[in-house]
């Protein structure tokens, strides 16, 4: 017998819905819901592959605990009370810094990984933080924080309304979006172009998003700031500068226009080896088109101006009067977002009230760069402890960070480290406790991150589409034995932890003038939560005091888990609307448009007019089957042309003897690898691409089908030295490196 249930694909950044066929426990199908009321049936083949990933066979379904170096299947109480005896002396001994966590991409795509990792970070009391932002959109969070006050606060190109887009540095074909939540890229790209709208794409390489635009700038590797620097320099220079209604909400933009004075597109054309005149059309095109957004993602951020080049894609969107209109790029505004308050100046952002231990690199939204994760681990210095135990939730470092090798002995060296994860795979191997999720059948969704992110606002939660098998452990009751755990406080009721945080947030509530519940019964409101756990509960709580929520009855009609249980397919809650000055944190209340910390990477920017490199440059690719390390596991998503190889351009492998098909050597600072080339005029002449994520070759893990083909490490080429200085975010993009052919 089987039956149908409804499930958001957890599987990337555009939360389809879809409609799962279930016979038993196991999911035999997935299909797009066409009733979801934002993907509207879409699906691509990772969803609807969604049984084959749910039903892994390698997935791991107990708990393992290292016994005597070996890893064994272990209950959840002996887990837990190893977790607790692993991990309490270290932090009684060496202090919490000892104590690293390193959160991986997918929290963002569990309701677990968006409500426990906060509070275990407050339990430990840590400043060893470690995420997967700093290896891709840390430098947007900075350039928000400075603009706007808030590191949270990112504009999303208004991608359904918008007769103009200008997208730098991202392959929504294959990855589907980021930062920037769309169902159906692709669908909604080609019906920009159908109603008259036009798309540039700068990328070296040619994309399938490319070549669904009207133009494709192929721009050297890492000099998007220089490029969108001299449009903003041409606004100010033909006069086509104009905020609109923008004006009384922007600060410093005579201050901005003499800082940018230089970058003309005469000076920058020979660094990004675009034609001078074609720069100055993109800016008039951009001023000139009705309502306009421009929007860069990994491309623009993981290089060596990540900041800067984050900053000036705002940049432009408010030189334009783009930025919080319809058309152009908005603030989303998401059902469990906190109480909006009332406008007015903030605290400002504040980066490098910390830094790391061995480089002193600052901190960034209270995060160390992934890329000082082994050397704070192997490396002792005179003031504080190195890391001596590590919690690892949901992330694979040792491929997806620079230099892999490195940090694969690191942390082999720890005293303790505990992975939630649900593969043994190369970064896990290295736990003394590895603590299993249950598949994305068995686990709640609803999303917390992106629906922040997207285009339009809407909101969904689906419960488990499957029951949690017997011996399975829901990821929220596992992180929350995890903080208790750390907190001394091992055996407690997990229960618990969400009970403190309710509390917690609802007193707070009732003394915030602006909330819906000011002056009312924080007990009284408890008792009105619904839903059949904590994780349930709390979300409740947050719809029901965000800016859409019922109040607890101040506001009849509004939002609830009640609400959204009777919706399954979602409830649309309309397109983005301008939300300016609310959503600014700034200390002057306006939008800071020459922060300090920006105008000192200026020079730094100036500098890279005179670079050229002489050799080849390594960028990234995704391909439309894959998903960073973990997907190569599932049969039915690799094979094709979802393959580790080298591209490279025929110029390039004519002049170096490389033949399509055969080996190649390259060679960057942090080591070698060898892969198959594949000559193609996809990628611009002086540059090459890897895919990352590949590199299953170790030992000691439980991959099967993955190690079969296990492609190689792109970021073993890397030595983790590459660094975008204000947000620590690791350079994976214009990397200097040498090709050989292998013989
Ligand atoms: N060279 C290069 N390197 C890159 C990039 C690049 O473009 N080029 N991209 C970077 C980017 S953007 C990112 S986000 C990072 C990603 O790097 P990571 O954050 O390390 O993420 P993944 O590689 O996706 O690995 C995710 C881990 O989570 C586990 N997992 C899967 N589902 C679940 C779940 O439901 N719960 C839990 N607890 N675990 C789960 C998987 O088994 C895997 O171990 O890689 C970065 N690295
Ligand atoms: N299929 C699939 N989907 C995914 C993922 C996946 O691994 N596979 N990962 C998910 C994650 S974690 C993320 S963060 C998103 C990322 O989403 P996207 O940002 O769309 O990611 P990419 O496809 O890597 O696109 C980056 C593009 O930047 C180009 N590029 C490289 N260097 C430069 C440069 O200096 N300047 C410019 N202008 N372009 C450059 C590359 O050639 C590449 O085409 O995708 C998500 N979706
Ligand atoms: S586009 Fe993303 S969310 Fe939609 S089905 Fe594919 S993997 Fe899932
Ligand atoms: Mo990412």
């Amino acid at each position: 017998m089987s039956r149908t249930a409804l499930r958001i694909c957890p599987l990337c950044e555009a939360t389809c819905g879809l409609t799962l066929t279930v016979e038993g426990a196991r999911v035999t199908g997935a299909r797009g819901d066409r009733d979801d009321v934002f993907s509207k049936g879409f699906v691509c083949p990772k969803g609807a592959s969604f049984g084959a990933v749910d039903g892994d066979p390698d997935r791991l379904r107990s708990p393992l605990v290292r016994e005597n170096g070996t890893l064994r299947e272990a209950t959840w109480q002996e887990a837990f009370d190893a977790v607790a005896a692993g991990l309490r002396p270290v932090l009684e001994r060496d202090g919490p810094n000892a104590v690293g966590v390193v959160l991986g991409n997918p929290n963002v795509h569990t309701v677990a990984g968006a409500l426990y990792p906060p509070l275990l970070l407050g339990a430990l009391g840590t400043r060893s933080l470690f995420t997967a932002s700093t290896v891709d959109q840390m430098p947007k969070h900075v350039s928000s924080g400075l603009l706007f006050g808030d590191a949270g606060a990112i504009p999303v190109p208004d991608l359904d309304r918008t007769d103009h887009l200008l997208l730098i540095g991202a392959n929504p074909l294959e990855s589907n979006g980021s930062l920037c939540t769309a169902p159906d890229f692709p669908g909604r790209l080609k019906a920009l172009r159908a109603r008259g709208g036009r798309l540039t794409v700068v990328d070296p390489r040619r994309t399938r998003t490319a070549r669904l635009a009207d133009r494709h700038l192929a721009i050297r590797p890492g000099t998007d700031a220089l490029l969108l620097a001299a449009m903003a320099t041409v606004l100010f220079e033909e006069g086509l500068a104009d905020l609109k209604d923008l004006a009384p909400h922007v600060q410093g933009v005579a201050e901005l226009r003499q800082a940018l004075a230089d970058f003309t597109p005469e000076a920058v054309a020979a660094a990004c080896d675009l034609d001078a005149g074609v720069i100055r059309t993109l800016a008039r095109e951009l001023a000139a088109a009705p309502t306009a957004a421009v929007y860069a993602r990994i491309g623009s951020c993981t290089v060596p101006h990540g900041t800067l080049a984050s900053w000036l894609v705002d940049v432009l969107n408010i030189l334009t009067g783009n930025l919080d209109r319809p058309g152009g790029a908005l603030f989303p505004q998401a059902a469990t977002d906190r109480t909006p308050r009332p406008a007015g100046p903030g605290r400002g952002f504040a980066l490098g009230r910390w830094h790391s231990r061995v480089r002193h690199l600052p901190e960034a939204k209270g995060e160390l760069p992934l890329s000082a994760l082994a050397e704070e681990i192997d490396t002792a210095t005179a003031d504080g402890a190195p890391v001596r135990a590590l919690i690892a939730v949901a992330a694979n470092p040792v491929l997806s960070a620079p230099d892999g090798d490195r940090l694969d002995k690191a942390l082999g060296s720890l005293d303790f480290m505990v992975s939630v994860d649900p593969y043994l795979n190369e970064t896990s191997r290295h736990a003394h406790v590895v603590l299993p999720p249950p598949p994305p059948s068995q686990s709640p969704h609803h999303d917390f991150a992106f629906n922040a992110l997207a285009v339009r606002n809407q909101v969904r939660y689906t419960r488990p589409a499957v029951p949690l098998e017997p011996g399975r452990m829901a990821e929220s009751e596992i992180l929350a034995r995890l903080i208790l755990a750390v907190s001394g406080m091992h055996g407690t009721d997990p229960a618990a932890v969400d009970a403190m945080v309710v509390d917690q947030t609802l007193g707070r509530a009732v003394r915030e003038e602006h909330s819906p519940v000011y002056g009312r019964d924080p007990r009284e409101l408890a008792a009105q939560l619904t839903g059949d756990n904590g994780p349930e509960r709390r979300l409740d709580m947050m719809l029901r005091l965000g800016p859409y929520g019922d109040g607890f009855g101040a506001r009849p009609g509004g939002l609830s888990l009640a609400e959204l249980l009777a919706h399954p397919h979602g409830i649309d809650l309309g397109p983005l609307r301008p939300r300016l000055p609310q959503p600014l944190r700034t200390v002057s209340g306006r939008i800071e448009l020459l922060p300090g910390p920006i105008a000192g990477d200026l020079p730094r920017l100036r500098a890279a007019l005179a670079e050229r490199p002489d050799g080849l440059v390594l960028v990234g690719r995704r391909h439309l089957r894959s998903n960073n390390s973990w997907m190569h596991n599932v049969p039915a998503l690799t094979g094709g042309s979802n393959r580790c190889t080298l591209h490279i351009h025929p110029e390039d492998a004519a002049r170096l003897g490389v033949r399509d098909g055969a080996d190649v050597r390259v060679k960057g600072a942090g080591g070698e690898v060898v892969a198959p080339a594949e000559v193609t005029d996809g990628v611009r002449p002086g540059v090459v691409s890897l895919p990352h994520g590949w590199g299953h070759d170790r030992p000691g893990t439980r991959l099967g089908h993955a190690s079969a083909a296990p492609g190689v490490n792109v970021n073993q080429l890397l030595d983790g030295s590459l660094l975008d200085p204000l947000s620590g975010n690791a350079v994976l993009n214009g990397v200097p490196v040498q090709v050989s052919a292998s013989r």
